[in-house]
């Protein structure tokens, strides 16, 4: 520190008595030691723009002033007033001066396998290992174990801070690796109800997927421009795909998604006009029409992850696909009014063959399909405007626009139910739940668990008897209804729930839940 800083820091002091730092000075001493010096955390997670720009500035300070109940973050209103606190977050949302390397040797130095790990031969439990449902709990970072036939929690563990996105199952349902928005990613044994261990995949990270024969897991990075693809089997780097655009434009990936009939990987760039395809089967394409196809290499025989790159009219950062994992459905979430529209993209022939009419920007990875009247109907909520678009994807036609009570996120079926489900998340209606028929594409109840209390995402039990849907609060719960009749029929305390992911729908890629 500069001999002219510290003697600003000794003499300036606050109308409250405080002394006046500088709002790096102050997170020198007081946030450091469980931040890091550099900001992308040590005990405690990281401090950037890319994850802090999700919570308020006043909400920010007051975790400065007063911690987090609950948790290793302490109160330092003792030692800073709020215009310090205040300087403290306005400078954590300033972006890094230069994000450090973060390649195969950092990552590995990450890796913590849990030593007292012991695989076992069979689960230590007696339930349908197919019914199994883990839920997130945000609210203290943990996932809890949910037997999906008496609602009994089996374990409930704790994950890195911050998870997002949808843990993936390997494909036998035995595994589940979960990602938090500091790029940990962790793997979890279900059968012995153990963590096997976790690593740090990136710096700030998006989402994770499965590669169908269940070896490789992508994860998805906006710090560094990387996509790190993982052994399951021990978490070691299998590569670190840097990413460019065809001009050398680095780019974050906004999502990676798995497409198991083509054996492969498809990434949404946030920064540059493509798409990417990676794949990890033994027999990629060699070529296709209207894409530049390039083997990154040298590569190993036995990892070979070639590249291939598609341009697209404008930047597509939310994906939905058909079943048949050939055509994409993409939108944009820009801020830009770019996420008023979207694209069909054939990955077969890498072309555009279809506009989507999409009003308000869509919430695409969460969308759903089903059968009407002879033909597959998809059905996805807006981020910014109060309606769910129904699209026939024969001919990419919006066929219905369904009013809500407003705006929503998550919407889900079940082979099995008459229904769709759509929370209104965001507005002063986030206490409702839609429940939609399938067929007359009207809703015929709005659920109201709850009055005040956000209600969010709902998943099916494996038989989609049930429905299970989170009050995503801190002192939360998640509310199990009978499909069915719509009646309340259990509530389990939860904090802050926010996904819920059954085995059996997600590894057979029920067309009623996201995969
Ligand atoms: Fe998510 C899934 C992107 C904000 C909770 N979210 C996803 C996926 C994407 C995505 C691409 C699908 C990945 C997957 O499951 O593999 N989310 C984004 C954003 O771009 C956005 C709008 C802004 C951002 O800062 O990232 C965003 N998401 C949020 C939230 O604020 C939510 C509500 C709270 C949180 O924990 O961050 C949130 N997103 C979720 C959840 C899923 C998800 C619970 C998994 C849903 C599922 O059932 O599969």
């Amino acid at each position: 520190m500069k001999i002219g800083r510290v003697l600003a820091t000794l003499v300036a002091i606050s109308a409250s008595g405080f002394a006046l730092a500088g709002p790096q000075e102050d997170y020198g001493q007081y946030c450091a030691s469980c931040h890091c010096a550099d900001r992308l955390g040590g005990t405690g997670p990281a401090l950037i723009p890319e994850t802090l720009r999700r919570f308020r500035d006043a909400g920010l300070s007051q975790v400065v002033l007063n911690g987090r109940p609950a948790t290793q973050m302490p109160a330092f209103g003792e030692f800073l007033d709020q215009p310090g606190a205040d300087a403290i977050v306005a400078w954590l949302k300033t972006p890094l001066d230069s994000v450090p390397p973060w390649g195969e040797a950092e990552i590995m130095a990450s890796r913590q396998m849990n030593p007292d790990y012991v695989a076992v031969d069979a689960p230590v439990w007696d339930s349908d290992p197919m019914n199994i449902t883990l839920v997130v709990e945000t609210g203290d970072h943990h996932v809890s174990v949910l037997d999906g036939d008496t609602f009994d929690v089996l374990d409930r563990f704790p994950t890195p801070f911050a998870v997002h996105g949808g843990p993936k199952y390997d494909p036998t349902g035995r595994y589940v690796f979960i990602m938090s928005r500091d790029g940990w990613v962790q793997k979890y044994d279900i059968y012995g109800l153990r963590e096997v261990g976790r690593v740090r995949a990136g710096l700030n990270s998006r989402n994770i997927a499965m590669s169908a024969d269940g070896k490789w897991l992508a994860v998805a990075n906006y710090l560094p421009n990387t996509l790190t693809i993982l052994s399951t089997e021990d978490l070691s780097v299998a590569k670190v795909q840097e990413i460019k655009g065809k001009d050398g434009t680095p780019s974050r990936v906004s999502a990676v998604y798995q497409a198991p009939p083509r054996e492969s990987f498809v990434l949404a760039l946030k920064d540059v006009p493509e798409i990417w395809e990676i794949f990890y089967g033994a027999n990629p394409p060699q070529f296709g029409f209207g894409h530049d196809w390039r083997i990154e290499g040298p590569v190993p025989q036995d990892t070979p992850f070639p590249v291939r790159r598609i341009s697209t009219k404008g930047y597509l950062d939310d994906f939905f696909f058909d079943q048949s994992y050939e055509y994409i459905m993409g939108a944009s979430r820009s801020d830009t009014g770019e996420g008023t529209g979207g694209q069909v993209i054939d990955l077969v022939i890498g072309q555009k063959i279809a506009d989507l009419d999409l009003p308000g920007m869509p919430h695409l990875s969460s969308g759903i399909t089903w059968e009407r009247n002879g033909t597959t109907i998809m059905a996805t909520p807006h981020i910014r405007d109060g309606v769910v678009s129904v699209i026939d994807m024969s001919t990419w036609e919006t066929i219905k626009l369904i009013e809500t009570e407003g705006p929503g996120f998550f919407a889900r079926s079940h082979e099995t139910s008459p229904y769709i489900w759509v929370d209104v998340f965001f507005g002063p209606n986030k206490d409702k739940m839609h429940v939609i028929d399938k067929q007359s594409l009207e809703i015929v109840a709005t659920l109201q668990p709850e009055p005040g209390k956000t209600v969010a995402h709902v998943e099916f039990t494996r038989d989609g008897r049930y429905a299970l849907v989170s009050i995503w609060e801190d002192d939360g719960a998640v509310i199990v209804y009978d499909a069915k009749t719509l009646e309340e029929v259990r509530r389990l305390p939860m904090r802050k729930p926010s996904g819920k992911y059954n085995v059996w729908n997600k590894i057979t890629f029920s067309e009623g839940t996201s995969h």
